[in-house]
């Protein structure tokens, strides 16, 4: 499968340095030391103590002069501020999208949507869960049904389009429980707990066909369909010739409306929005919004938050500066590739993906293989990463018993322009080191567990 368009080329980043974070190497007794602290928690950890940072692309990105400089040009009216305007021009422009209600975060879109949408007993169907999405549709009632084809639960399976909603399972979520009862279907993209693994065209204008037919809303989780959009370009028959940002917008055209996390694709430290087409639904957001967020102008956030999500939208969607990012994950996938370290297969978007069932064949899932891997990982050399596995998944919200998903992963993620080259090489020296003496390690225990979304403060002790 060709990911790049011109294989004969390296790619570089299509920027330069400006400004330098300094960095800090541990030993290992003060590592063990905070790992310890923090209760076996990449999450729970102090920043300070962290040398490669990959727990997250979520507001981790670097902006750029463009973005600052906007900061500088904050409005900050407690109404009708400039900034507002200027984000709602872009995301019509660039999403499609004729209504804008901002929020301080993806999952503040996310429970404006649930909450309006969603009654008592209805289902909603997605392509794989997302943590604070699927709590969000709980919370109003709902009941998530996963949707997503048999592919994405398997690591080595190399389908092109993992994040593709298998219509058969869509059919039998209507068939079951009857349009009526399903407000809307999640399609997001890029879909982040199967690896980052892209939806196709093909199928978004399919899912938005069937669910129409039905009477049944598409709502696009958007926080990183820009990284889709470059997948569909090189993936995708028909798609070469085309502009990222033309491709975005058809994207968009198959969903009704849109939650998106501003925190990855538009390389902001914080911010996000609702966008919708339906007048109805726009007017009970903005006025929801008052409520949970702040002005439906502001939407938890200030003017100069919201000039460098306007400004980042439009870098986005910049070919040359997705095709760099795309391939700054391919090339630490390329390199654990080659030492056979067992990671989600095709490379998606945003990160690695280690297989931790396969890392740590030994311990069983019930034990946390994949708690356990980030914490060695940083133990190992300060890196810090992300549990993706049966401690994200949670208990059901019915029975209270732990969801045992397929996928036991450890995200390596890749803050957008951030790291180099030689920081993705230490990485991977890190991991093959880790592989070498892997078999000693023991599982975990869970020793305390919050009530929501338990990956964020749940603590562990090693078993041995
Ligand atoms: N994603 C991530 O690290 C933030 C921490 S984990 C909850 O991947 C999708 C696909 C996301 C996402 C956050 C949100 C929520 C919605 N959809 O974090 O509230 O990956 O801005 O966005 C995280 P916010």
């Amino acid at each position: 499968m060709e990911t790049t368009p011109r294989k004969h080329r390296s790619w570089a980043e299509p920027y330069k340095i400006k400004m330098v974070e300094p960095i800090r190497t541990t030993t290992k007794a003060e590592r063990l030391a905070a790992i310890e602290e923090a209760g076996y928690n990449t999450f729970l950890l102090r920043s300070k103590d962290v040398y490669i940072d990959l727990l997250t692309d979520s507001g981790t990105s670097a902006m750029s002069d463009h973005q600052w400089a906007g900061m500088m040009m904050g409005d900050e009216a407690y109404s009708g501020s400039e900034n507002y305007f200027n984000l709602e021009r872009n995301v019509q422009k660039y999403y499609g999208y004729p209504f804008v209600v901002p929020t301080h975060q993806g999952r503040g879109a996310e429970h404006l949507i649930s909450r309006i949408l969603i009654r008592p007993g209805d289902v909603v169907p997605g392509n794989m869960y997302f943590t604070t999405t699927r709590l969000h549709q709980e919370l109003s009632g709902g009941t998530f049904v996963d949707v997503i084809i048999d592919e994405a639960h398997d690591p080595t399976s190399l389908h092109p389009f993992k994040g593709n909603v298998d219509l058969a399972k869509f059919q039998r979520v209507i068939d079951e429980h009857g349009a009526k009862k399903i407000p809307y279907i999640t399609v997001g993209a890029t879909v982040n707990m199967a690896g980052g693994q892209p939806i196709s065209m093909a199928n978004m204008r399919d899912v938005y066909e069937m669910a129409h037919k039905h009477g049944i809303r598409v709502i696009l989780d958007a926080t990183r369909a820009v990284e889709n959009a470059w997948f569909i370009k090189v993936r995708e028959g028909g798609y070469r010739d085309a502009s990222v940002a033309s491709i975005l917008h058809e994207m968009c055209s198959y969903s009704d409306g849109a939650t998106m996390s501003g925190k990855k694709d538009l390389l902001v430290n914080i911010g996000g929005f609702l966008a919708i087409r339906d007048q109805d639904v726009f007017d009970e957001a903005r006025s929801m919004v008052v409520v949970y967020e702040g002005m439906h102008t502001y939407g938890g956030l200030a003017g100069r938050d919201m000039e460098a999500m306007a400004r980042g939208i439009v870098e986005a969607v910049q070919d040359e500066h997705i095709h760099a990012r795309i391939g700054q994950v391919e090339y630490l996938g390329e390199l654990l590739r080659q030492e056979n370290i067992p990671i989600v297969e095709p490379i998606g978007g945003h990160a690695i993906y280690l297989d931790a069932k396969r890392f740590f064949p030994h311990i069983p899932q019930d034990q946390f293989p994949a708690q356990m891997l980030a914490a060695q990982l940083y133990i190992e050399n300060g890196i810090r990463s992300m549990e993706r596995g049966i401690v994200s998944a949670g208990r059901n919200a019915e029975t209270g018993e732990n969801y045992y998903p397929k996928l036991e992963l450890v995200r390596l993620t890749i803050p957008r322009r951030v790291y180099t080259q030689a920081h993705l090489d230490v990485v991977a020296e890190t991991v093959v080191d880790l592989y070498e003496h892997r078999e000693n390690i023991p599982g975990l225990q869970m020793v305390y567990e919050p009530k929501y979304l338990r990956f964020f403060q749940a603590r562990f002790a090693p078993l041995s």
